[in-house]
């Protein structure tokens, strides 16, 4: 009996331990800030305590047999099988207890997939190794990598000591910013490899994939900032991708959208700056957004990352250079949309100029913004008064040719449309429809302009984004291109009529 007692007191102890490391959070799940969060917890609670239960019962039962039916009592082993009601048992309890844990984990696995009826959407496109976010309702967009503490500490040999940089590994330069208590669509791609977004505060991850649209929702009830890192293993520097997401009071939230808005519309700093200024700021702009790959010396990685200093590239014609640091190549990335016109100045001049180079020469931003695409929402689309007074006289009459609305459609496809409907206008069913082959497009013209210009569910709307003669350019661009050849034109006078006649530009929110 002694050894009895013994046993049961162990248990308890050992019950005791868990509860205090479940209070630090280092044992079990967290409770999270959203309803899902905790509805996972409380199901996953559920089911640990029918397993305990029926873990209690039967190997109870089992050692309380193998005790007090011992062979040394003077017990013999019962002779007997193919017993139907012991076999009836044994099929009906099981069952039950199946059914009462499918039933919960049905109900939350339902409420996790229903995206409907949500207040705002946000695409998340997973990068090596970065994250973008795109506001798909107020036009915010902006990449979040790693912040530059952890990314000073992290590189081989840095001296820095990581347990004294704070949230190591675990902040970023720009935080994905919500409102609290609202139902946030959440849709995923990725423009590389497979990524995961994962958070686990909101109670869920979600894959990234190339070509593939996943969605997800979130409501989070307390204002606060929520850590999460990629999760899936995305080559060399999986590990530096993390997330943050700051969850604001509406009030807050607002103030944030209205000031992002207006610092992207300020744009590049276009002035001329002197070679050794282009070259220094250069220095900072290459260390956040290429040593990853081209090492910090420029050395490269042989094999996979070619090396800056001394390449036939970086010291031959500098237009070729621009042309793969904007548009990239096989896995260079490509930074029309990532860098502004003077930081594109400022590394590219950098690299013909240090890193063991020395070219001489230099380019401006002014001349790098004319290579980039339509100024109008390449980093973020420009709000509804973004609009020029003067270029709306001017377009009121403006005639284009066939040619010029096309070679100007084009760019403005790639910066306003390609990220849903993709470059080759394929887009991403069943979320974003193609727009080859698409019976709008190849429809009537004005039902098509008429969509443009308000916006159809996650299809934002351009009539107040794009000025007419973007706007008449890209609708004549993805009539008679992308696959598509139904050989009609519109002209800005026209879209400038119909935005005329548009309710003043509408105070979204
Ligand atoms: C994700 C990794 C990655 C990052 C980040 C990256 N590059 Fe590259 N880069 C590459 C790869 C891969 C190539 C080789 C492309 C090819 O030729 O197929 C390359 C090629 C180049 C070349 C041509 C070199 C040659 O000799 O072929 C230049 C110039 C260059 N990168 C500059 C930059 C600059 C400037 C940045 C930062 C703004 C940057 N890269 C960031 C991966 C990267
Ligand atoms: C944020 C993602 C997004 C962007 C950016 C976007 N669209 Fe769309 N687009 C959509 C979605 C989603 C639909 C489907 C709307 C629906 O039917 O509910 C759509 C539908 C369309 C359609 C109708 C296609 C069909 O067959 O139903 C056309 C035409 C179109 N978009 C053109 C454009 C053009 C031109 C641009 C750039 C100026 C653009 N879109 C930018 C998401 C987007
Ligand atoms: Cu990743």
């Amino acid at each position: 009996m002694n050894k009895t007692k013994q046993l049961f007191a162990g248990l308890i102890l050992m019950a005791l331990a868990l509860r205090t490391a479940q209070a630090d959070y280092t044992l079990n799940l967290m409770k999270g800030v959203t309803k899902v969060s905790n509805d996972i917890y409380d199901l996953h609670m559920l089911i640990l305590w029918i397993c305990v239960f029926i873990g209690i019962g039967v190997f109870g039962t089992m050692f309380y047999s193998i005790y007090h039916h011992r062979k040394s009592k003077g017990h013999k082993a019962e002779q007997f099988h193919e017993n139907t009601t012991v076999e009836i048992i044994w099929t009906i309890i099981p069952t039950v207890i199946l059914i009462s844990m499918a039933i919960p984990a049905t109900k939350a696995m339902v409420e996790l997939d229903d995206v409907q009826d949500s207040d705002m959407s946000i695409k998340v496109t997973g990068h090596q190794w970065k994250w973008e976010y795109e506001y798909l309702d107020n036009g915010v967009h902006f990449f979040s990598s790693l912040d530059e503490a952890s990314n000073k500490a992290r590189q081989i040999d840095s001296g820095i000591d990581p347990r004294t940089v704070p949230h190591y590994l675990l902040n970023v330069d720009r935080p994905l910013v919500v409102p609290v208590k609202k139902k946030i669509r959440f849709v995923f791609t990725a423009a590389d490899v497979i990524h995961s977004w994962w958070v686990p505060d909101l109670g869920w991850k979600k894959d990234a994939n190339p070509g593939f649209i996943n969605e997800a929702w979130t409501s989070v009830d307390k204002a606060g900032t929520y850590r999460g890192q990629c999760t899936e293993i995305c080559g060399r520097d999986h590990a530096f991708m993390p997330i943050v997401v700051v969850a604001m009071e509406q009030p807050d939230y607002d103030a944030w959208v209205k000031k992002t808005v207006e610092e992207s519309k300020k744009g590049p700093d276009l002035s001329d700056q002197s070679h050794d200024e282009l070259v220094s700021k250069g220095a900072a702009v290459f260390a956040k957004n290429c040593v990853t790959c081209h090492g910090a010396e420029g050395k490269g990685v042989p094999g996979a990352f070619p090396a800056i200093a001394g390449s036939p590239v970086v010291t031959g014609d500098i237009d070729k250079q621009i042309d793969i640091v904007l548009h990239g190549k096989g896995g260079m990335p490509a930074f029309a949309k990532m860098l502004k016109a003077d930081e594109l100045a400022q590394v590219i001049t950098y690299t013909r100029n240090s890193l063991g180079n020395k070219v001489g020469d230099e380019i401006q931003p002014k001349a790098i913004q004319k290579l980039l695409p339509q100024a109008s929402g390449a980093a973020t689309s420009a709000a509804p008064e973004a609009k020029a007074a003067p270029q709306e006289k001017a377009e009121a009459n403006i005639v284009l040719s066939k040619d010029e609305l096309m070679s100007k459609g084009k760019a403005v496809y790639a910066s306003n449309c390609a990220s849903c409907h993709q470059a080759e206008g394929q887009g991403m069913p069943p979320t974003f429809p193609p727009l080859t082959g698409s019976a709008v497009v190849k429809g009537n013209i004005n039902a098509q302009v008429n969509l443009m210009l308000n916006g159809k569910g996650m299809m934002p709307a351009f009539g107040a984004t794009l000025n007419a003669t973007d706007f008449a350019s890209v609708v004549t661009y993805t009539r008679n291109a992308l696959g598509n050849s139904v050989n009609d034109v519109i002209q800005p006078s026209a879209i400038h009529t119909l935005q005329a006649a548009m309710p003043a530009a509408k105070d979204d929110e």
